[in-house]
């Protein structure tokens, strides 16, 4: 949920205008607009050698998981990999947009850790995979901008670490 949506649901629980500091907070959010609507942009265009370039350099950090046994081990269980990248990178890209790491959360952090458990997934390393997408998208992003995703793709990183 956005901070638009959130400050009008709590408030009308309460049968009151928005307050002065849900008004500035909602402020901050549509002046950030742009810059949010830039980043996502980017990502978005550049989503495949962004996975690309995390996923050469995730293997090379962790050489076990595409070895004889790994979890990520041939052809197709290496493409999967590489999906799951995708698919954070797109929940990053909804973060973004909605300024809040509610969407990230509510789709791919919840119950992750069970699943990747069972698939015998070693979390840590898809951990190192996004961290991996960060240092990639930092190349293509100006240092603010990269400040202002940096945030989203740490969220991602510390929750699955
Ligand atoms: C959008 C939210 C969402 C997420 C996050 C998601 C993850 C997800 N990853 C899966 C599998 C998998 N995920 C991986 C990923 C990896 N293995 C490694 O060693 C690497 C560290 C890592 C890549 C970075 C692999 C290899 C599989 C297949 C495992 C198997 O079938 O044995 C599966 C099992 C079903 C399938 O194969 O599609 C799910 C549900 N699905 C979703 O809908």
């Amino acid at each position: 949920m956005s901070i638009v949506t959130k400050s009008i649901v709590n408030a009308d629980a309460e049968a009151r205008y928005l307050s002065p500091g849900e008004l500035d907070r909602i402020k901050a959010f549509v002046s950030g607009g742009q810059q949010r609507l830039r980043i996502a942009q980017v990502l978005t265009d550049n989503r495949e050698r962004l996975v690309k370039q995390a996923g050469d350099s995730l293997f090379q950090k962790r050489p076990d998981v595409v070895s004889p046994g790994g979890n990520a081990y041939g052809q197709e269980l290496t493409a999967t990999c590489l999906r799951d990248l995708d698919y954070y990178l797109r929940l990053i890209t909804y973060g973004i947009v909605a300024g809040d790491v509610t969407p990230i959360e509510e789709i791919g952090i919840i119950g992750v850790r069970e699943m990747y458990k069972s698939l015998g997934t070693p979390i840590d390393a898809v951990s190192a995979g996004v961290a991996a997408l960060k240092n990639a998208a930092s190349t293509l992003l100006s240092a603010e901008d990269s400040a202002e995703a940096g945030a989203y793709f740490d969220y991602v990183v510390g929750a699955l670490a």
